[in-house]
């Protein structure tokens, strides 16, 4: 069967497409199913779109869903639906917490809850022989029941290496992912949430090391391999595993690569062993400055001195650091933003990235302000992105967020323009001002 993986971007084009349908691109090939991906870039219109996915006339299409995507999604898939009739799959985890609201939508037969490679095999295998559709484990069909789960993959060594043509990698930066699921309770995140929908502490899983040195060994010998990108949640879970991976990486690569890590999992004895095999770049979840924030509203409970010395030893270690922050959090006051802009003096990171909360669909948070009647009624019809909040909050107006979030972006500014060594013109000047602000534009 010639299955069509949809990669729709919204206001911008990532640097890298979604993972999930490479992961299962390379199953379904491995099982002997044909598969394929096209981008749809944020300018393209409907009919464009319809025209390329005639052209390769798929038998079925897979659609993976940010909550972010979702809308143009929606739309897209009713348009394609009006002129070719193909069956339409969506999974990801907008789909996984928001079936229903995607099933009702015209153009989708199928959602897919949590992981995806057995359950898609299976729906691809009975729509080829004509069988029924209507009791495949993790497949809701448009109409039916909530399915039942199949356990999540027992081993991720299992997997095949991911089906690269679908990332829309460049200069041999590349994109590995070596775990799924993450141990830590953060309230505001979606990603936490297949625990709880597996209704298992066992969801997280990690590849063995040598799995992870074969695919870049593999990638290495079929291209080029010139930087890595750790996109797993949190790298340095697991300490044991890190300083395998690091030992095993010195000794066969040391290609510069960077990691997603948590302040309260690395020390500095970690940091250094990473230094040594190649990591050049961290990024941190910050997220707030204040402390009740974190551990009231967030339940990160980490301090201030920890995220100060570590953001000290990453950059001892000469690894470039990053900070990430969210603004616009319930129960968030304008003190508490005042103190995430105090903290940041004090992390000194040579660059940062600001979020306006989001309330994803399963997070705790989502609950919180649905119970509290912080969203508004038409919230399914409001974009999703980190720019704006869509939330009426008692002690911070959607006002006083925006501009918490100029600030961030004047600070953004200051930050770049300051990191340069060399003295600018002012064209160059202005081009970085201008870089800044279409970020924060379609952030
Ligand atoms: C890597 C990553 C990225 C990468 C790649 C994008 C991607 N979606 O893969 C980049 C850097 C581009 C990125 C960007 C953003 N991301 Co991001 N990202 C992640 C991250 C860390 C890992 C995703 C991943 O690779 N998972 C591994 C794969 C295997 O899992 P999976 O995607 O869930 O896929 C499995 C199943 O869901 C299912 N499945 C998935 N798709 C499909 C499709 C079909 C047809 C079927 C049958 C099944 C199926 O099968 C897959 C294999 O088992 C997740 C956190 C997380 N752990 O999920 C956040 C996450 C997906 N990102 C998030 C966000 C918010 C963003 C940004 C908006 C952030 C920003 N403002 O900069 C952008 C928007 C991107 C977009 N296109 O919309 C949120 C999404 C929340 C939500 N409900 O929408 C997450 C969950 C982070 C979080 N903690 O809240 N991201
Ligand atoms: S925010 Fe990061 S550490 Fe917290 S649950 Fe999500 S992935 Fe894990």
């Amino acid at each position: 069967m010639k299955v069509l993986f949809l990669e729709i971007d919204t206001e911008r084009t990532w640097a890298v497409a979604s993972m999930g349908p490479a992961f299962l691109a390379a199953w379904l090939r491995k099982h002997g199913h044909a598969a394929s991906g096209i981008r749809v870039p944020p300018d393209e219109d409907a009919a464009t779109f319809i025209n390329r996915v005639q052209e390769i006339q798929p038998d079925l299409i897979g659609i993976s869903l940010t909550t972010r995507q979702w809308l143009r999604a929606r739309d897209l898939i009713a348009a394609l639906r009006d002129t070719v009739e193909v069956p339409v799959i969506a999974g990801g985890l907008h789909a996984t917490f928001s079936p229903e609201a995607v099933l009702e939508s015209p153009g989708f037969d199928f959602v897919c809850l949590g992981e995806g490679e057995e359950a898609l095999l299976e729906l691809v295998t009975r729509l080829e022989n004509g069988q029924p559709t209507d009791d495949i484990r993790n497949i809701q069909v448009r109409g039916g029941m909530r399915p039942t789960l199949r356990p999540p993959l027992a081993s991720l060594d299992d997997l095949p290496f991911l089906a690269r043509d679908l990332l829309d990698e460049q200069y041999g930066v590349v994109h590995i992912a070596t775990q799924r699921g993450c141990p830590f309770p953060c309230t505001y995140c979606a990603a936490r949430q297949y625990h709880d929908l597996y209704e298992s502490d066992n969801y997280g899983r990690r590849r063995s090391v040598s799995s992870v040195m074969d695919e870049l060994e593999y990638i290495r010998s079929t291209g080029d391999l010139n930087y890595v990108i750790f996109l797993d949640d949190t790298f340095t879970i697991f300490p044991t595993w890190v300083k395998e991976f690091c030992d095993a990486h010195t000794k066969r690569f040391q290609t510069p690569f960077s990691v997603h890590a948590r302040v309260d999992t690395v020390s500095r004895d970690m940091l250094k062993m990473l230094a040594q095999a190649g990591c050049r770049h961290i990024v941190y979840g910050v997220e707030s400055g204040s402390l009740r924030v974190r551990r009231e509203v967030m339940q990160r409970p980490i301090t201030n001195e920890r995220m100060v010395e570590t953001f000290k030893w990453t950059r001892d270690e000469g690894i470039i650091v990053t900070a990430n922050y969210m603004l616009g959090l319930p129960g968030e006051s304008r003190e508490d933003l005042e103190q995430t802009l105090e903290l940041h003096q004090q992390l000194k990171p040579h660059d940062f990235g600001y979020f306006v909360f989001y309330p994803y669909p399963g997070t705790r948070l989502f609950q919180v302000c649905r119970d509290a009647g912080y969203l508004p009624d038409n919230y399914l019809e409001l974009p999703a992105n980190h720019r704006q909040s869509i939330l009426n909050l008692p002690d911070l107006s959607q006002e006083d967020i925006a501009e918490f979030y100029d600030r961030f972006t004047a600070l953004r500014e200051e930050t770049q323009l300051g990191r340069q060594s060399a003295a600018l013109t002012p064209e160059q000047e202005q081009q970085l001002v201008d870089e800044v602000r279409q970020c924060a534009a379609t952030g």
